[in-house]
């Protein structure tokens, strides 16, 4: 993409605005030199402001003269910066008064204030990076876990971006070949047979160079969804069997209120974890009873929505005290949905055996014996969580690409788009179909890449960001 060049000077506070030690004042654009020597006065000021250089010394508000602070600036000339344009950082003490004054002398000499993410949209429009790169700043800046890191890093390197690229590039050479045969066979119009060969090649290289290693990249999102977004595990069982505990034990922290009053807990009450590198979301319910009061009936259409939304659902069965109709409504509320059974209580006499759990609500997922009160049988169910829904998505996406819902989305359709190709050849349609569709799988990746001058799409990535990234 060629560098667009954008005529004003953006500004922004780059840090949350607080008390703390340091805060950061960002400037990009044309004149961001000329307003940092507007404002700013250096210890020695016969030394010119040397690039991607620290310097010393104070803001002063050029109409008064006041000193407002004592900072170091660092002034870096266009294009080896985070923009491609010229930038200024300012590091000056942190403080809501400080801050503002010397965002509102920027201002005053020249800058305006800068939209949600409009360093990285310029870094993006003067072609620094692509959109998938953008993308991962974000993915960054708001991921929880190290894993999301890990992957978010992999795309801000550009990983995605060459790959795609090298597909593009691929389609494109097919495309040019299957046309310029399109104009030769048309003077040739005996030479079917080398036509047909040349095009079995062709597909052949399209298949092998992209079709194969897209659906590869493709097959990852779904562990990459685990490993970025996290899991969502929902506790739920009839009253008083002990969820809220479990949902404390599994924090390490007392979140919710345990009583051994049955109802206790009557809304949803969520809190998060990490596991193995990665976010796990709770969800603490409201017990599920035959005849509920109004509030309560409340709290289980609430439960019923939290089991559609979960990856596993934690059912709770109290071994301890018989099993019930209520135990029978908590089954039918979980229907299909991936499930652990879990019968608490295990510290008390057990009032049943397992094996008759077993029988009486048979279905997916395993039946453990534990106590909520029990800490190394909460390190036991971690431990099987990691491995059953944590392990896996690591282990497989390690120095894998995995790409996030936008890219999924238009990765499948490129892959369509192939697919088609693929069929109109192998029945001997006109190549001018298969370049078609070949065209249709390149727009795609394009898109991928942010080039399909999509400004709608960029505001909704852009303005995801904060003011000053
Ligand atoms: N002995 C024993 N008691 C437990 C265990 N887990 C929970 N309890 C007790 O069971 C009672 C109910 O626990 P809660 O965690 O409030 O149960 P709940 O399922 O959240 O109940 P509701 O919010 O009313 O639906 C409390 O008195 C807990 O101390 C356990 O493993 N062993
Ligand atoms: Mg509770």
């Amino acid at each position: 993409m060629d560098p667009v060049p954008l005529q004003d000077t953006i500004c922004a506070i780059a840090t949350p605005i607080g008390e703390a030690g340091i805060g950061l004042i960002k400037l990009s654009g044309p004149e961001a030199l000329s307003i940092a020597k507007k404002i700013f006065r250096p210890k020695d000021p016969q030394k010119s402001l040397k690039s991607h250089t620290l310097h010393y010394g104070w803001i002063k508000d050029p109409v008064t003269g006041e000193t407002l602070d004592e900072v170091l600036l660092c002034f870096m000339a266009a294009p080896r910066t985070y923009t491609c344009e010229d930038v200024v950082e300012i590091n000056c003490h942190s403080g809501y008064a400080v801050l503002n004054r010397i965002l509102g002398l920027a201002m005053s000499t020249g800058a305006r204030p800068a939209q949600p993410g409009e360093f990285t949209r310029r870094a993006f429009l003067n072609g620094r990076i692509d959109l998938s790169q953008a993308e991962a700043v974000i993915e960054i800046i708001r991921s929880r876990s190290e894993q999301g890191i890990l992957l978010a890093n992999r795309h801000l390197r550009g990983e995605l971006r060459q790959l795609v690229e090298k597909w593009h590039e691929t389609l494109l050479q097919a495309q040019t070949r299957l046309e310029a045969f399109i104009d030769f066979s048309e003077d040739l119009e005996e030479e079917a047979e080398p036509e047909a060969l040349a095009n079995k090649s062709l597909l052949e290289e399209v298949l092998e160079g992209v079709a194969r290693p897209l659906a590869a990249v493709l097959s990852k999102y779904e562990e990459g969804r685990v490993l970025r977004e996290g899991i969502t595990l929902v506790l739920v069982g009839k009253p008083n069997v002990g969820k809220s505990s479990m949902l404390n034990a599994l924090l390490g922290k007392d979140r919710a209120i345990v009583t051994a009053a049955p109802g206790t807990t009557r809304d949803v009450i969520e809190d998060t974890f990490i596991l193995g590198g990665v976010q796990v979301r709770v969800l603490d319910t409201a017990g599920i009873r035959s005849q509920p009061d109004e509030i309560e009936s409340y709290g289980i259409e609430m439960t019923i929505r939290s089991i559609a939304e979960a990856d596993v659902v934690l059912w709770l069965i109290d071994n301890s005290r018989p099993l019930t109709a209520e135990d029978e409504k908590v089954y039918e509320s979980i229907g299909e949905s991936r499930r652990i059974v879990l019968l608490n209580k295990s510290d008390l006499p057990p009032a049943f055996p397992i094996e008759c759990v077993r029988q009486r609500f048979p279905g997916n997922g395993p039946f453990l014996g534990l106590s909520a009160k029990n800490p190394s049988h909460i390190e036991r169910l971690k431990t099987y969580l990691a491995e059953s829904f944590i392990m896996r998505p690591i282990e497989n996406c390690k120095s894998e690409i995995v790409p996030n819902l936008r890219q999924k989305e238009c990765l499948e359709k490129a892959m369509n788009a192939i697919v088609r190709a693929e069929e109109l050849m192998s029945s001997n349609a006109y190549s001018e179909l298969v370049s078609l569709e070949l065209e249709s799988a390149r727009r795609q990746l394009a898109a991928l890449l942010g080039r399909g001058n999509d400004a709608e799409l960029l505001d909704r990535i852009f303005l995801q960001f904060c003011v000053g990234k």
